[in-house]
Parts: structure tokens; C-alpha cells; sequence
């Protein structure tokens, strides 16, 4: 039986790139994912020397990566990194969850901040579904921005990294397209700058697909959670654009990456199509709002009885 052999050394490969054309052993396809992301760094400015880097890990084998790749990064461009974990109790899941990730900064020695949401503000994220009757995505959605934000905030970050991928980002932003949230749109490139309060987010796998960092994990031996989420479900439409998209690149490679960068090229011009009208400081807790309470003291007031801003942004201050 013939193996295909690598595009760069003797050994078999482990798969073929079908947009740059190669087939890739493991050690040219770590590699090759690591170059990419160092790339995506350059391109797109997302960080320099000296830079305070704030990494968002939920312990899922893309903010891993992401995580592992941006250690390795660090010491190349000058960065000092920072994990960040939010522990939004629920139940095994979240257990895990943060064991993963514990377990990992440790043996990479990578200092990390963990948010207990419980500890927090009395409640898990079960308790406040259960207390507010809302979406649990949602809910959980703001809660992850508004911690991440203060955590960003008090430790002087200059971005917060998250771990989308090009398949999170691109069918998110063509919903918004066929919804003509256009200026949604802007919120989802490469990066975003620090403004009025809110620090700035970089996407260091913006190029990278889902198939590409489930590879990488598994040829890393990165460990990452299994488990899903209990709440998480894909939406009907955002399926729908997945399968166009995932058909687009199979008979066009490279229609994703190129769509990509289409997107960032074109940032600012989304940015001002709906011009929002600019961020408040919410009267409570001074974070960023759009209006005079920001929602997460609005929904911490309906969980205890009263608005929890201020309190934990004492309690994070004191974290490290
Ligand atoms: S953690 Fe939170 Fe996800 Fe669970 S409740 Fe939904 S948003 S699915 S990334
Ligand atoms: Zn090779
Ligand atoms: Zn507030």
C-alpha cells in the first residue's frame, strides 16, 4: 500500500490542505497551523511587544489551542499572556471545565484568573436561568462579556483574546448579513480596539476552521473538554449557512479565508454603516452600557434583589 508522503519532509501525511494545495505530516501540519496564527498576528496587528494579552478559556479544545499557540507565540513577539477562566457552575460540565484548564496553565505555566460566578454574586448560571426564565445562551453570553470585561480592565489588558474560528465567525457574520445587522458585522473581524471602557478582543484563529483545530488538538495532545455544554444548541438558520459554506469551500478552497479577509479589509466601512450611538457608563457600575443600567446589573438586581455590579468589580479587583 502506497501512503501519500508529506509536501515538505518523508513522512506520510496526515492530511491534505486543499487551499494551499499540500499534504501535510504531523509535524508540518502543527507547524503549519502555529505559522498560521503567527501570520494572522502580523496581518492584522492583533499584538506586540510588551502587549498585556488576556486570554478567555472556556477549556474546549479552540480557546486550548488557542491558548497552547498563544504561549508559543508570546515568547516570538513579546507579549505577556494571561488565562482567563470563568467558572459558571454548571454542574459536571463546568467542573470539568475548569479542572482542564487549571491542569493546563499549570503544566505550561501560565498564570491564571479564575471567576466563580457563584462566589461572585451568590448564584450559578442554572440558578439565574431558572430565576430570570431567560435563554440560557444569552444570559450566559452577557454575563462571560461583562467579567471578561472587568477582568480586562482591572489588569490593564491591552486585548482579550477569544477563540473563534473561521467557522464560529463567517456564518455568524452572513446572518447578519441576510438580517442587515451590518454594523453587527464590524464587531466580528480580526479584532476590535479598546473603546469607551470596552477592551479591545483580538481572534487569533480567525483564519483557522473548525476541522483545522480539532486536528491540532488531537496532533498536539492538547487536553480539552469533551463535553458539551448542557444548553448548547445550533440554531436553525446559522446550520443552514454552515452546510452552504462547508459546500462552498469543498468545490471552491479557499472561499472561506477568503471571504475572511474580504470582511476585515472592509471593517471600518461596517463599522460606519449603523454608527450605535456611542457606549454610556452605567450608573451603578460605571462598566460600559448602552443604556443608563447595564444588563448585568439589571439581571444580577432580578437574581438577589439588587444590582451586583459594583460589588463584583470589588471582588475581581481583589482577585489578583
Ligand atoms: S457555555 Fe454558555 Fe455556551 Fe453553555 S450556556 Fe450557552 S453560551 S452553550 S459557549
Ligand atoms: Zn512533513
Ligand atoms: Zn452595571
Amino acid at each position: 500500500e502506497t501512503k501519500i508522503k508529506c509536501s515538505f519532509c518523508n513522512e506520510n501525511a496526515v492530511t491534505r490542505i486543499g487551499y494551499a494545495k499540500l499534504w501535510l505530516c504531523k509535524e508540518h501540519f502543527i507547524q503549519f497551523i502555529e505559522k498560521k496564527v503567527f501570520n494572522t498576528f502580523k496581518r492584522y496587528g492583533l499584538g506586540g511587544k510588551n502587549w498585556r494579552i488576556l486570554a478567555a478559556v472556556s477549556g474546549g479544545k479552540d480557546s486550548v489551542s488557542m491558548l497552547y499557540i498563544l504561549h508559543k507565540l508570546s515568547k516570538d513577539i513579546g507579549f505577556e499572556l494571561i488565562a482567563l477562566h470563568i467558572d459558571l457552575g454548571i454542574g459536571e460540565y463546568s467542573k470539568i471545565s475548569r479542572e482542564v484548564v487549571e491542569n493546563l496553565c499549570k503544566s505550561l505555566g501560565i498564570p491564571l484568573i479564575v471567576l466563580d460566578l457563584k462566589e461572585l454574586t451568590g448564584f450559578n448560571l442554572p440558578e439565574m436561568v431558572s430565576k430570570t426564565k431567560r435563554p440560557p445562551c444569552s444570559l450566559c453570553g452577557l454575563i462571560k462579556r461583562y467579567l471578561i470585561n472587568v477582568a480586562a480592565q482591572e489588569l490593564k489588558a491591552n486585548a482579550v483574546a477569544l477563540g473563534h474560528h473561521l467557522d464560529d465567525l463567517i456564518p455568524y457574520i452572513i446572518k447578519n448579513f441576510v438580517l442587515q445587522n451590518l454594523f453587527e458585522i464590524s464587531k466580528l473581524g480580526p479584532k476590535t480596539d479598546t473603546l469607551n471602557g470596552l477592551v479591545g478582543r483580538i481572534r487569533p484563529l480567525y483564519e483557522v476552521s473548525e476541522d483545522e483545530i480539532m486536528l491540532y488538538a488531537y496532533l498536539a495532545k492538547l487536553p480539552f473538554v469533551q463535553n458539551e455544554c448542557p444548553y448548547s444548541a445550533r440554531k436553525g438558520l446559522e446550520k443552514t449557512i454552515r452546510e452552504f459554506i462547508n459546500n462552498a469551500e469543498k468545490r471552491h478552497p479557499g472561499f472561506k479565508i477568503a471571504f475572511a479577509r474580504s470582511i476585515a479589509k472592509n471593517i471600518e466601512i461596517y463599522k460606519n454603516i449603523g454608527k450605535e450611538e456611542p457606549l454610556k457608563q452605567c450608573k451603578i457600575c460605571q462598566s460600559p452600557s448602552n443604556s443608563e443600567i447595564c444588563s448585568f446589573c439589571k439581571i444580577t438586581a432580578k437574581v438577589a434583589g439588587k444590582p451586583l455590579g459594583s460589588e463584583v468589580k470589588t471582588k475581581i479587583a481583589q482577585l489578583h
